[in-house]
């Protein structure tokens, strides 16, 4: 069987955490986070790892977390603006209606971009910053000024792309905790970025990072939002879970649901040739963590192989005026 030709990060917010929902928070006991980072260190599982400002890092404890992955010879691939959790939050961050709620979402997220910068320089990862507009988004009919909340997005991730010289990737979702989150599928992400590239002048800052969960909330194909993502050179990273069509953020382990459905996302990489990260943001609130991961990626390695087993055969139906997707089944449910 053949590895995974893509480097794996993972989020630190889940490693023996409390994290879970609104109902399952106290499921964990929560460890120090230097603890995490050598818990995913040990396991050997994994070559970076996912942090939040100021949830899982602040510029204080900042050096000392380098120097943990340094140990373990783990990546920052990612140190993101964390802009919910915070009663300020509440009404949004970037688009919230209070001008100094406003301001200190600006200045996280800049904040974040040269905390990476500072890491890109000394080659300890430090790609992007990752933007998820969390409460940013209508719960109820009157609750908003869509046309300004949309413009205040956008001119606040033009001002940070414009005080740095860092990288912002794009994490939408369709809702939650917002009833329906801007910018939350995978055509309004891909228009959002296009305009910040055409403002910017340059099209290599901006990008966009899927998560499958919330592609599956929203009811996408993932193979059609990732092929679409790839063709549109905004594919930046990827997050990899997975859930029920529809259904809640549930971050479950990945290849527990939707398995072909991701195995056709690896056939999108590699007819791209995807060369970046995949990155694990799970939730598991009742597994142990590092397991989890363990799962996730030898499910990600049997998903990967089932399609370069299937590769030229995928490749040649699709391309072809073949119309009968029988001949794929076939050779997968041959006994
Ligand atoms: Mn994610």
């Amino acid at each position: 069987m053949q590895k995974l030709p893509w480097k794996i990060s993972a989020g630190l917010w889940f490693i023996e955490s409390r994290g879970g929902d609104r109902f399952t928070s106290q499921f964990k006991k929560e460890i120090p986070v230097e603890e995490r980072i050598k818990l995913l260190g040990d396991s050997q599982l994994v070559d970076g790892i996912e942090l939040h400002l100021p949830y899982e890092v602040t510029e204080d404890t900042f050096d000392k977390i380098r120097n943990i992955a340094k140990d373990f010879n783990l990546k920052i691939l990612v140190v993101t603006p964390g802009l919910f959790n915070e009663m300020e939050f509440k009404n949004g961050a970037l688009s919230s209606p209070n001008r100094k709620t406003r301001k200190k979402a600006l200045k996280r997220i800049i904040t974040a971009m040269e905390m990476n910068e500072e890491l890109k320089k000394n080659d300890e990862g430090g790609q992007f910053a990752i933007f998820w507009a969390a409460a940013d988004g209508t719960t109820y009919p009157f609750d908003s000024n869509h046309i300004e909340k949309r413009k205040l997005i956008k001119e606040g991730l033009l001002e940070c792309l414009r005080s740095t010289k860092g990288n912002i990737v794009i994490e939408h979702k369709p809702s939650d905790p917002a009833a329906k989150t801007y910018f939350g599928t995978t055509g309004e992400a891909i228009l959002l970025v296009r305009d910040l590239r055409k403002e910017l002048g340059d099209s290599t800052r901006v990008g966009i990072n899927p998560e499958m969960a919330h592609l599956l909330m929203a009811d996408a194909s993932l193979g059609y939002d990732i092929s679409y993502l790839l063709e549109e050179n905004m594919l930046f990273h990827t997050h990899w879970n997975t859930c029920r069509r529809r259904g809640a953020d549930t971050d479950m382990m990945v290849g527990t649901d939707n398995f072909y459905e991701t195995v056709e996302v690896f056939y999108w990489l590699k007819r791209f040739n995807y060369d970046r990260w995949c990155g694990l943001d799970l939730m598991p609130k009742n597994e142990d963590s590092i397991e989890a991961c363990r799962v996730s990626i030898n499910a990600m390695t049997i998903m990967y192989n089932k399609m370069l087993e299937l590769y030229d055969k995928i490749t040649d139906f699709i391309d072809s005026e073949r119309e009968d997707v029988t001949e794929i089944f076939k050779l997968i449910f041959k006994i």
